[in-house]
Protein backbone atom coordinates (compact mmCIF):
# COMPACT_ATOMS: atom_id res chain seq x y z
CA UNK A 1 0.00 0.00 0.00
CA UNK A 2 1.35 3.48 -1.12
CA UNK A 3 -0.87 6.33 -1.35
CA UNK A 4 -1.12 10.31 -0.38
CA UNK A 5 -3.75 12.21 0.84
CA UNK A 6 -4.24 15.85 1.03
CA UNK A 7 -6.99 18.70 0.91
CA UNK A 8 -7.52 22.18 0.29
CA UNK A 9 -5.42 23.09 -1.72
CA UNK A 10 -7.84 26.19 -2.80
CA UNK A 11 -6.24 26.53 -6.41
CA UNK A 12 -7.08 30.21 -7.59
CA UNK A 13 -6.96 31.89 -4.34
CA UNK A 14 -5.56 35.36 -4.71
CA UNK A 15 -4.59 36.08 -1.21
CA UNK A 16 -4.09 39.78 -0.46
CA UNK A 17 -5.29 40.23 -4.67
CA UNK A 18 -1.33 39.35 -4.95
CA UNK A 19 -0.09 37.20 -8.49
CA UNK A 20 2.47 35.93 -6.25
CA UNK A 21 0.15 34.03 -3.92
CA UNK A 22 -2.43 32.82 -6.80
CA UNK A 23 0.70 31.57 -8.04
CA UNK A 24 2.07 29.66 -4.48
CA UNK A 25 -1.58 27.85 -4.05
CA UNK A 26 -0.66 26.07 -7.57
CA UNK A 27 3.06 25.35 -6.57
CA UNK A 28 2.02 24.07 -3.66
CA UNK A 29 -0.31 22.04 -5.29
CA UNK A 30 2.42 20.82 -8.00
CA UNK A 31 5.08 19.74 -5.09
CA UNK A 32 2.52 17.70 -3.44
CA UNK A 33 1.42 15.49 -7.09
CA UNK A 34 5.58 15.65 -7.66
CA UNK A 35 5.80 13.98 -4.12
CA UNK A 36 3.26 11.00 -5.14
CA UNK A 37 5.12 10.62 -8.77
CA UNK A 38 8.49 10.83 -6.67
CA UNK A 39 7.30 8.43 -3.96
CA UNK A 40 5.66 6.14 -7.05
CA UNK A 41 2.47 5.47 -4.97
CA UNK A 42 -0.27 3.98 -5.98
CA UNK A 43 -2.82 6.77 -6.47
CA UNK A 44 -3.45 10.42 -5.12
CA UNK A 45 -6.36 11.28 -2.30
CA UNK A 46 -7.63 14.64 -2.23
CA UNK A 47 -10.37 15.21 0.33
CA UNK A 48 -12.02 18.29 -1.33
CA UNK A 49 -11.59 21.79 -1.99
CA UNK A 50 -9.05 21.42 -4.88
CA UNK A 51 -10.72 24.89 -5.63
CA UNK A 52 -11.22 28.03 -3.98
CA UNK A 53 -14.36 28.83 -5.72
CA UNK A 54 -17.24 27.07 -7.83
CA UNK A 55 -16.62 29.24 -10.53
CA UNK A 56 -12.91 29.29 -11.10
CA UNK A 57 -11.41 31.33 -13.68
CA UNK A 58 -9.47 29.94 -16.78
CA UNK A 59 -6.03 30.64 -15.29
CA UNK A 60 -6.90 28.46 -12.30
CA UNK A 61 -8.39 25.61 -14.19
CA UNK A 62 -5.27 25.44 -16.30
CA UNK A 63 -3.17 25.54 -13.80
CA UNK A 64 -5.00 22.05 -12.23
CA UNK A 65 -5.03 20.86 -16.00
CA UNK A 66 -0.97 21.72 -16.42
CA UNK A 67 0.37 20.21 -13.10
CA UNK A 68 -2.60 16.80 -14.11
CA UNK A 69 -1.41 16.66 -17.41
CA UNK A 70 2.10 16.55 -16.79
CA UNK A 71 1.45 13.71 -13.75
CA UNK A 72 0.47 11.90 -16.62
CA UNK A 73 3.07 13.19 -18.75
CA UNK A 74 5.67 12.11 -16.57
CA UNK A 75 4.02 8.71 -15.71
CA UNK A 76 4.41 7.93 -19.76
CA UNK A 77 7.66 8.66 -19.94
CA UNK A 78 9.04 6.45 -17.02
CA UNK A 79 7.05 3.50 -18.36
CA UNK A 80 4.49 3.28 -15.76
CA UNK A 81 0.71 3.02 -15.73
CA UNK A 82 -0.70 6.80 -15.13
CA UNK A 83 -1.17 7.31 -11.08
CA UNK A 84 -4.87 7.67 -10.74
CA UNK A 85 -5.99 11.06 -8.94
CA UNK A 86 -9.02 10.46 -6.85
CA UNK A 87 -11.35 13.64 -6.02
CA UNK A 88 -14.54 14.92 -4.16
CA UNK A 89 -16.25 17.50 -4.06
CA UNK A 90 -15.94 20.04 -0.96
CA UNK A 91 -17.53 23.04 -0.30
CA UNK A 92 -15.82 24.85 -2.07
CA UNK A 93 -15.65 23.41 -5.39
CA UNK A 94 -19.16 22.09 -5.96
CA UNK A 95 -21.28 22.52 -8.99
CA UNK A 96 -23.90 25.20 -8.78
CA UNK A 97 -27.15 23.58 -9.47
CA UNK A 98 -27.88 25.81 -12.56
CA UNK A 99 -24.01 24.78 -13.81
CA UNK A 100 -24.55 21.11 -13.16
CA UNK A 101 -20.63 20.39 -13.41
CA UNK A 102 -18.76 21.30 -11.30
CA UNK A 103 -14.74 21.76 -12.72
CA UNK A 104 -13.99 18.51 -11.18
CA UNK A 105 -16.46 16.94 -13.75
CA UNK A 106 -14.86 18.66 -16.63
CA UNK A 107 -11.03 17.38 -15.34
CA UNK A 108 -12.70 13.95 -14.61
CA UNK A 109 -14.05 13.85 -17.99
CA UNK A 110 -10.56 14.95 -19.39
CA UNK A 111 -9.68 11.99 -18.33
CA UNK A 112 -7.38 14.00 -15.42
CA UNK A 113 -8.81 12.77 -12.67
CA UNK A 114 -11.24 10.43 -10.44
CA UNK A 115 -14.26 12.19 -8.94
CA UNK A 116 -15.68 10.09 -6.30
CA UNK A 117 -19.52 11.38 -6.58
CA UNK A 118 -21.92 9.47 -4.25
CA UNK A 119 -25.38 10.25 -4.75
CA UNK A 120 -28.13 10.62 -2.40
CA UNK A 121 -31.70 10.15 -4.24
CA UNK A 122 -33.69 9.16 -1.62
CA UNK A 123 -31.08 5.97 -1.06
CA UNK A 124 -27.30 6.83 -0.55
CA UNK A 125 -25.76 5.09 -3.84
CA UNK A 126 -21.80 5.25 -3.02
CA UNK A 127 -18.66 5.72 -5.32
CA UNK A 128 -15.84 3.89 -5.04
CA UNK A 129 -12.41 2.73 -6.81
CA UNK A 130 -10.47 0.07 -6.52
CA UNK A 131 -6.54 1.01 -6.45
CA UNK A 132 -3.66 -1.50 -6.12
CA UNK A 133 -4.31 -3.38 -2.81
CA UNK A 134 -7.22 -0.37 -1.71
CA UNK A 135 -11.09 0.20 -1.86
CA UNK A 136 -11.54 3.77 -1.86
CA UNK A 137 -15.28 5.08 -1.17
CA UNK A 138 -15.63 8.42 -1.46
CA UNK A 139 -18.75 11.25 -0.34
CA UNK A 140 -18.57 14.99 -1.31
CA UNK A 141 -19.36 17.62 1.46
CA UNK A 142 -22.77 17.10 2.97
CA UNK A 143 -22.78 20.22 5.26
CA UNK A 144 -25.31 19.28 7.19
CA UNK A 145 -26.33 16.15 6.38
CA UNK A 146 -22.93 14.94 7.28
CA UNK A 147 -23.94 13.48 10.71
CA UNK A 148 -27.37 11.80 10.06
CA UNK A 149 -25.20 10.07 6.97
CA UNK A 150 -22.56 8.45 8.35
CA UNK A 151 -24.64 5.31 9.72
CA UNK A 152 -25.95 4.94 6.46
CA UNK A 153 -22.49 5.38 4.59
CA UNK A 154 -20.88 2.61 6.99
CA UNK A 155 -23.87 0.23 6.18
CA UNK A 156 -23.44 0.50 2.88
CA UNK A 157 -19.80 0.20 3.03
CA UNK A 158 -20.46 -3.21 4.73
CA UNK A 159 -22.90 -4.11 2.28
CA UNK A 160 -20.86 -3.69 -0.61
CA UNK A 161 -17.80 -4.94 0.86
CA UNK A 162 -18.91 -8.36 1.77
CA UNK A 163 -16.76 -11.50 1.00
CA UNK A 164 -14.36 -8.40 -0.45
CA UNK A 165 -11.01 -8.16 2.33
CA UNK A 166 -9.30 -4.77 0.96
CA UNK A 167 -8.10 -2.36 3.16
CA UNK A 168 -10.59 0.04 2.85
CA UNK A 169 -10.44 4.37 2.23
CA UNK A 170 -13.37 6.87 3.09
CA UNK A 171 -12.43 10.27 1.92
CA UNK A 172 -15.22 12.67 3.14
CA UNK A 173 -15.23 16.85 3.77
CA UNK A 174 -16.16 17.95 6.92
CA UNK A 175 -14.59 19.22 10.25
CA UNK A 176 -14.50 17.12 13.28
CA UNK A 177 -15.95 18.75 16.66
CA UNK A 178 -13.38 21.01 18.94
CA UNK A 179 -10.60 20.66 16.18
CA UNK A 180 -11.35 24.34 14.86
CA UNK A 181 -10.26 27.17 16.89
CA UNK A 182 -14.35 28.74 16.82
CA UNK A 183 -16.82 27.09 17.74
CA UNK A 184 -18.59 25.75 13.93
CA UNK A 185 -22.03 24.33 13.85
CA UNK A 186 -22.29 20.87 11.83
CA UNK A 187 -19.37 19.63 13.52
CA UNK A 188 -19.29 15.85 13.93
CA UNK A 189 -18.09 14.12 17.47
CA UNK A 190 -15.90 11.46 17.42
CA UNK A 191 -18.78 9.13 18.97
CA UNK A 192 -20.81 9.93 15.69
CA UNK A 193 -17.93 7.73 13.87
CA UNK A 194 -18.10 4.75 15.67
CA UNK A 195 -20.08 2.88 12.75
CA UNK A 196 -17.53 3.79 10.68
CA UNK A 197 -14.85 2.44 12.68
CA UNK A 198 -16.14 -1.28 11.88
CA UNK A 199 -15.55 -0.75 8.37
CA UNK A 200 -13.48 1.86 7.47
CA UNK A 201 -9.21 1.15 7.82
CA UNK A 202 -8.62 5.21 6.83
CA UNK A 203 -10.98 7.96 7.04
CA UNK A 204 -9.09 10.75 4.70
CA UNK A 205 -10.76 14.05 5.68
CA UNK A 206 -10.54 17.41 4.39
CA UNK A 207 -12.36 20.80 5.05
CA UNK A 208 -10.43 22.16 8.15
CA UNK A 209 -7.44 23.43 7.46
CA UNK A 210 -5.00 22.42 10.49
CA UNK A 211 -3.38 19.18 10.89
CA UNK A 212 -4.93 16.53 13.65
CA UNK A 213 -5.60 12.55 13.76
CA UNK A 214 -7.25 9.99 15.41
CA UNK A 215 -7.03 7.06 16.84
CA UNK A 216 -4.73 6.02 14.03
CA UNK A 217 -7.86 5.52 11.23
CA UNK A 218 -8.95 9.38 11.25
CA UNK A 219 -6.77 11.51 9.26
CA UNK A 220 -6.54 15.62 8.50
CA UNK A 221 -3.77 17.30 7.31
CA UNK A 222 -4.73 20.56 6.45
CA UNK A 223 -4.39 22.68 4.03
CA UNK A 224 -0.75 23.21 2.90
CA UNK A 225 -1.05 26.94 2.45
CA UNK A 226 -1.73 29.54 5.37
CA UNK A 227 -5.33 30.09 3.81
CA UNK A 228 -5.43 33.47 6.37
CA UNK A 229 -3.97 34.58 9.35
CA UNK A 230 -6.23 32.92 11.48
CA UNK A 231 -4.45 29.62 10.49
CA UNK A 232 -0.66 31.23 11.89
CA UNK A 233 0.83 28.79 13.75
CA UNK A 234 -0.79 25.49 12.82
CA UNK A 235 0.57 22.14 11.99
CA UNK A 236 -0.23 21.60 8.26
CA UNK A 237 0.46 18.66 5.66
CA UNK A 238 -0.35 15.78 3.89
CA UNK A 239 -0.18 12.15 4.55
CA UNK A 240 1.68 8.99 3.02
CA UNK A 241 0.32 6.31 3.70
CA UNK A 242 2.35 2.97 3.31
CA UNK A 243 2.28 -0.53 4.87
CA UNK A 244 4.05 0.93 8.37
CA UNK A 245 1.46 3.61 8.29
CA UNK A 246 0.29 7.21 8.05
CA UNK A 247 3.37 9.93 8.08
CA UNK A 248 2.75 13.42 7.97
CA UNK A 249 4.52 14.76 5.50
CA UNK A 250 5.21 19.05 5.46
CA UNK A 251 6.13 21.05 2.45
CA UNK A 252 8.23 24.74 2.56
CA UNK A 253 5.78 27.27 1.50
CA UNK A 254 6.05 31.27 1.74
CA UNK A 255 6.56 32.39 5.64
CA UNK A 256 4.45 34.36 7.37
CA UNK A 257 5.62 35.97 9.99
CA UNK A 258 2.72 37.45 13.13
CA UNK A 259 3.94 40.49 15.09
CA UNK A 260 2.39 42.66 17.72
CA UNK A 261 3.05 45.71 20.13
CA UNK A 262 1.03 47.57 22.85
CA UNK A 263 1.02 51.35 22.26
CA UNK A 264 -0.82 52.48 25.18
CA UNK A 265 2.22 54.25 26.22
CA UNK A 266 3.05 55.64 23.05
CA UNK A 267 2.52 59.33 23.23
CA UNK A 268 2.95 60.73 19.96
CA UNK A 269 3.50 59.15 16.06
CA UNK A 270 6.76 59.76 16.43
CA UNK A 271 7.13 57.68 18.97
CA UNK A 272 4.81 55.30 16.94
CA UNK A 273 7.31 55.15 14.71
CA UNK A 274 10.03 54.11 16.93
CA UNK A 275 7.92 51.45 18.86
CA UNK A 276 7.64 49.59 15.06
CA UNK A 277 11.14 50.60 14.27
CA UNK A 278 12.92 48.68 17.41
CA UNK A 279 9.73 45.67 16.94
CA UNK A 280 10.94 45.08 13.83
CA UNK A 281 14.92 45.35 14.40
CA UNK A 282 14.47 43.13 17.31
CA UNK A 283 12.75 40.16 15.16
CA UNK A 284 15.36 38.11 12.60
CA UNK A 285 14.56 38.37 9.26
CA UNK A 286 13.17 35.91 7.82
CA UNK A 287 15.58 33.08 6.41
CA UNK A 288 14.05 31.65 2.89
CA UNK A 289 13.79 32.15 -0.61
CA UNK A 290 10.40 33.49 -0.88
CA UNK A 291 9.80 36.58 0.47
CA UNK A 292 7.72 36.82 3.64
CA UNK A 293 4.11 38.19 4.52
CA UNK A 294 4.33 40.07 7.40
CA UNK A 295 1.45 40.97 9.85
CA UNK A 296 2.07 43.91 12.58
CA UNK A 297 -0.81 44.36 14.91
CA UNK A 298 -0.34 47.73 17.24
CA UNK A 299 -2.89 47.10 20.45
CA UNK A 300 -3.73 48.65 23.17
CA UNK A 301 -4.69 52.94 23.74
CA UNK A 302 -4.13 54.77 21.10
CA UNK A 303 -3.29 58.21 22.89
CA UNK A 304 -3.57 60.47 19.73
CA UNK A 305 -6.08 60.51 16.30
CA UNK A 306 -5.72 57.43 14.51
CA UNK A 307 -5.97 59.87 11.80
CA UNK A 308 -2.12 61.34 12.64
CA UNK A 309 -1.06 57.15 12.22
CA UNK A 310 0.29 56.95 8.53
CA UNK A 311 0.33 53.26 8.20
CA UNK A 312 1.76 53.64 4.98
CA UNK A 313 4.92 54.77 6.31
CA UNK A 314 4.96 52.09 8.98
CA UNK A 315 3.98 49.35 6.51
CA UNK A 316 7.36 50.40 4.30
CA UNK A 317 9.17 50.21 7.80
CA UNK A 318 8.21 46.38 7.56
CA UNK A 319 8.40 46.23 4.40
CA UNK A 320 12.21 46.69 4.06
CA UNK A 321 12.85 45.14 7.03
CA UNK A 322 12.38 41.89 5.84
CA UNK A 323 12.23 42.16 2.32
CA UNK A 324 8.49 41.49 2.49
CA UNK A 325 5.77 40.63 -0.76
CA UNK A 326 3.25 42.20 1.61
CA UNK A 327 3.45 43.84 4.91
CA UNK A 328 0.27 44.71 6.85
CA UNK A 329 0.15 46.76 9.76
CA UNK A 330 -3.41 47.74 11.70
CA UNK A 331 -4.15 49.11 14.88
CA UNK A 332 -6.28 47.57 17.53
CA UNK A 333 -7.83 49.54 20.10
CA UNK A 334 -8.90 46.87 22.55
CA UNK A 335 -8.51 50.08 25.54
CA UNK A 336 -12.32 49.81 26.06
CA UNK A 337 -11.95 46.10 26.51
CA UNK A 338 -10.72 45.66 29.43
CA UNK A 339 -12.14 48.88 30.81
CA UNK A 340 -15.39 48.32 33.38
CA UNK A 341 -17.67 51.28 34.56
CA UNK A 342 -20.04 50.65 37.40
CA UNK A 343 -22.89 52.46 35.33
CA UNK A 344 -22.56 50.12 32.55
CA UNK A 345 -23.78 46.92 35.28
CA UNK A 346 -27.16 49.08 35.43
CA UNK A 347 -29.60 46.91 33.21
CA UNK A 348 -27.73 44.26 32.20
CA UNK A 349 -28.67 40.64 32.75
CA UNK A 350 -27.56 38.60 34.91
CA UNK A 351 -25.54 36.41 32.86
CA UNK A 352 -23.76 39.57 31.17
CA UNK A 353 -22.78 40.89 34.70
CA UNK A 354 -21.42 37.65 35.40
CA UNK A 355 -19.38 37.69 32.35
CA UNK A 356 -18.29 40.97 33.06
CA UNK A 357 -16.81 40.44 36.80
CA UNK A 358 -15.38 36.92 35.27
CA UNK A 359 -13.51 38.95 32.85
CA UNK A 360 -12.26 41.09 35.69
CA UNK A 361 -11.04 38.68 37.60
CA UNK A 362 -9.15 37.20 35.00
CA UNK A 363 -7.54 40.07 34.07
CA UNK A 364 -6.54 40.64 37.54
CA UNK A 365 -4.81 37.84 37.56
CA UNK A 366 -3.06 38.41 34.53
CA UNK A 367 -1.91 35.09 33.68
CA UNK A 368 -4.68 34.24 30.99
CA UNK A 369 -5.83 38.10 30.48
CA UNK A 370 -5.30 37.14 26.63
CA UNK A 371 -7.45 34.39 26.93
CA UNK A 372 -9.82 36.18 28.98
CA UNK A 373 -12.96 36.21 26.09
CA UNK A 374 -13.07 32.53 26.20
CA UNK A 375 -12.24 31.85 29.78
CA UNK A 376 -15.14 33.51 31.08
CA UNK A 377 -17.63 32.01 27.59
CA UNK A 378 -16.47 28.34 28.91
CA UNK A 379 -16.81 29.41 32.01
CA UNK A 380 -20.46 30.65 31.65
CA UNK A 381 -21.30 27.25 29.71
CA UNK A 382 -19.76 25.18 32.31
CA UNK A 383 -22.26 26.93 34.62
CA UNK A 384 -24.34 26.13 32.14
CA UNK A 385 -24.10 22.65 31.81
CA UNK A 386 -24.23 22.18 35.74
CA UNK A 387 -27.75 23.69 35.94
CA UNK A 388 -28.40 21.21 33.11
CA UNK A 389 -27.36 18.14 35.52
CA UNK A 390 -24.92 17.46 32.56
CA UNK A 391 -22.85 14.34 33.98
CA UNK A 392 -19.38 16.93 36.32
CA UNK A 393 -17.16 14.63 34.53
CA UNK A 394 -17.88 15.55 31.30
CA UNK A 395 -18.41 19.32 31.96
CA UNK A 396 -14.40 18.74 33.88
CA UNK A 397 -13.36 16.93 30.30
CA UNK A 398 -14.65 19.99 28.99
CA UNK A 399 -13.27 22.69 30.50
CA UNK A 400 -9.51 20.37 30.65
CA UNK A 401 -9.81 20.38 26.64
CA UNK A 402 -10.46 24.18 26.72
CA UNK A 403 -7.60 24.84 29.35
CA UNK A 404 -4.88 22.32 26.86
CA UNK A 405 -5.95 24.52 24.21
CA UNK A 406 -5.33 27.77 26.02
CA UNK A 407 -2.05 26.17 26.97
CA UNK A 408 -1.18 25.10 23.86
CA UNK A 409 -1.60 28.61 22.26
CA UNK A 410 0.30 30.05 24.89
CA UNK A 411 3.00 27.87 24.21
CA UNK A 412 3.26 28.89 20.36
CA UNK A 413 2.46 32.02 21.13
CA UNK A 414 6.07 32.05 23.90
CA UNK A 415 7.82 29.92 21.29
CA UNK A 416 7.18 32.73 18.53
CA UNK A 417 9.56 35.09 20.93
CA UNK A 418 6.82 37.80 20.54
CA UNK A 419 7.26 41.01 22.90
CA UNK A 420 3.81 41.01 23.57
CA UNK A 421 1.49 38.33 22.97
CA UNK A 422 -2.02 39.41 21.09
CA UNK A 423 -5.18 39.82 22.12
CA UNK A 424 -6.46 37.52 19.25
CA UNK A 425 -9.43 35.20 20.49
CA UNK A 426 -10.77 31.60 18.95
CA UNK A 427 -10.36 32.99 15.43
CA UNK A 428 -12.77 32.35 12.15
CA UNK A 429 -12.00 28.80 10.08
CA UNK A 430 -12.89 28.30 7.09
MN1 LIG B 1 -13.84 23.07 2.92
Amino acid sequence: MNFIHGSDFHLGYVQYGLHERFVDFATTFKAFITYGLENNVDFILIAGDLFEKRNINAPTYLQAYKVLSQLQDECKSLGRAPIPVIVIEGNHDLAYQRDRNSWLQILESQGMLRLLKSTENNSLKLDYVDVGDCRVFGVGYLGAATMQSIPLIAGDIQKINQDVDRFTVLTMHFGMEEQARSVVAGEIPYSALLPLRECVDYLALGHYHNQYEYDHWVYNGGSLELFSLNEYGLKKGFYHVTDSGAELVTLPTRPFKRLSGNISSVKTPSELSLLVQSIVESETPVDSKLSPIVELTLWGNLNFPKKDVSLPELREMVRKRFGCLYADVHIKQTNDYYTIHESDIIGMSREQIEAKILREQIIQDGRYKVYAKQVVSDTVEAKKLALQRINEKEIIRWLKQSFDQIQLHKKHAQEENNAGVLPFMRGDVT
